[in-house]
């Protein structure tokens, strides 16, 4: 059994997703952030970022494990499902994977705490980021005009980046013009266990959801 903190945010939700597409076992434990409980001690010795999602695996030794981008592997690997067939589309699974964490979040990321959030708006800046995400969308888009998935078969890449980019109309980023884009987040999209992922845990009501980015941004 999988002990599997989170909550409703596309980093959690990648897990989510991934667990309901491999049928594991898992108890969801659901971190409500607004109340800070993602940074008391008792959740800080498993993860010392002080954020979701973290995963304990009663299976293995009580293995921790916090870094959605981590823990997507691990769970890849534990099951053999989602990560390719062989070493080299492993490796390209996990540059776009790499392209994700280091990319398409972060920038995602403050493009939603500066066009949502911050009381004041920055315009340079809210510029900076939705470019810098619309540049990183324009990657995606040309990959995925020859492939269907980002590597091979659906694999953690297609998740950890799906989970993102279908959100992009709260971070103001529109892809009417990414057809490629399109197409792939619809593809997903109508995947059962993607479907069940994006609501797990459920997501509370637009003022909470806010509330919570204000949380976020106050630190
Ligand atoms: N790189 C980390 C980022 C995790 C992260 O930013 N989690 C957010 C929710 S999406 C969080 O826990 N925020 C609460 C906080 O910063 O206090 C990962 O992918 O796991």
């Amino acid at each position: 059994m999988i002990d599997f903190y989170t909550a409703a945010t596309p980093n959690g939700q990648k897990i989510s997703i991934v667990l309901e597409e491999m049928s594991l076992p898992y108890k969801l434990i659901n971190v409500d952030l607004r109340a800070e409980e993602q940074k008391t001690a008792e959740f800080l010795k498993m993860n010392p970022n002080g954020r979701i999602p973290v995963i304990v695996d009663h299976d293995n030794d009580d293995f921790v494990l916090f870094e959605s981008g981590a823990i997507l592997v691990y769970l890849a690997e534990k099951t053999g499902l989602f990560y390719g067939q062989n070493e080299k589309q492993r490796y390209e699974i996990l540059q776009w994977v790499m392209f994700q964490m280091s990319g398409i979040g972060p920038m995602m990321g403050q493009a939603n705490v500066f066009h949502r959030y911050f009381p004041e708006k920055i315009e340079v800046v809210i510029n900076r980021y939705q470019n810098e995400v619309k540049r990183l969308f324009g990657v995606l888009n040309s990959r995925l005009t020859d492939n269907e998935y980002l590597v091979g078969d659906y694999s953690i890449a297609d998740i950890a980046n799906w989970a993102w980019v279908r959100t992009h109309e709260w971070s103001g980023v529109e892809t009417d013009d990414l057809p490629h884009l399109s197409r792939w987040i619809e593809l997903i999209a109508a995947r059962p266990a993607a479907e069940k992922g994006i609501n797990i845990p459920p997501r509370g009501n637009a003022e909470q959801i806010v509330k919570s980015g204000q949380a976020i941004i106050q630190k």
